[in-house]
């Protein structure tokens, strides 16, 4: 099985599908795409709406990080990242949209496009506008993401990490590079949560490739060495 990801590693979702494949520790390729401008028509070929990531798939290619996990857990079932069809499955797949559209399209990217892309890449100021009203709809968010993790469960699921769970510590670290912190004290089920995701060997894989990308533009590795390579 020969897979390459198409896509920046800085993207959640090219992200969460390197992290599915460490996870399950194949060998893969990453092939550096990087979304900013008008895309290249030779990219709009395998990804019609632009995006990234695209799985390529022994010669085909799969333009969305979900279809693409869900290629591949059909592949590789051990160690499983999916349940098995019923409840906790169709549970699963609601984590993911909900992470997709509260934490990552009203929380992260605006927080992490105003104040890591636009002054890191695009020379631009951040509009602190944006950045106030995604600070504003956090709470609600980490509110419900806290309450699922009540129980003391180590995982979204229960005990065993799953695609929510890679979801949720990627767009993490994208908050994080935004220099965003999470509250303990008002949000400690969570932040123990996402402290216990980071230190997996997949993320910490992905997270020594990133310190090589951006290195101390981050606050995720400012302090740390130079990055090499
Ligand atoms: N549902 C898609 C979302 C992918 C996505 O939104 N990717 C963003 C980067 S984080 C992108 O490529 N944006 C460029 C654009 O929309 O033109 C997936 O999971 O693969």
């Amino acid at each position: 099985m020969q897979l390459k990801v198409h896509g920046t590693i800085l993207s959640p979702w090219v992200r969460r599908l390197v992290l599915f494949i460490e996870e399950k520790e194949l060998p893969y390729e990453l092939e550096t795409v990087v979304p900013l401008g008008e895309p290249d028509p030779d990219f709009l070929k395998i990804s019609p709406l632009g995006k990234i990531p695209v799985l390529e798939f022994n010669g085909r290619f799969l333009p969305d990080s979900l279809a693409a996990c869900t290629l591949i857990e059909s592949e590789v079932s051990d160690p499983a990242l999916f349940p098995e069809q019923g409840w906790d499955h169709a549970w699963m797949l609601w984590l993911c949209d909900y992470l997709a559209t509260a934490f990552f399209s009203k929380v992260e990217a605006p927080l992490f496009i105003q104040k890591f892309v636009n002054p890191n890449f695009q020379n631009t100021e951040p509009d602190q506008a944006i950045i106030d009203a995604a600070l504003a709809y956090m709470p609600q968010v980490f509110d419900y993401l806290e309450s699922l993790l009540l129980s003391g469960q180590a995982f979204l699921l229960g005990d065993k990490v799953s695609l929510a769970d890679l979801t949720a510590g990627s767009i993490f670290v994208n908050f994080y590079h935004a220099g965003e912190q999470v509250d303990a004290a008002r949000w400690p089920n969570l932040s123990d949560y996402v402290t216990r995701l980071h230190a997996r060997p997949s993320f910490q894989r992905v997270l020594e490739r990133e310190r090589k990308t951006v290195g101390a533009l981050s606050p995720i590795f400012a302090g740390s060495p130079d990055p090499v390579g």
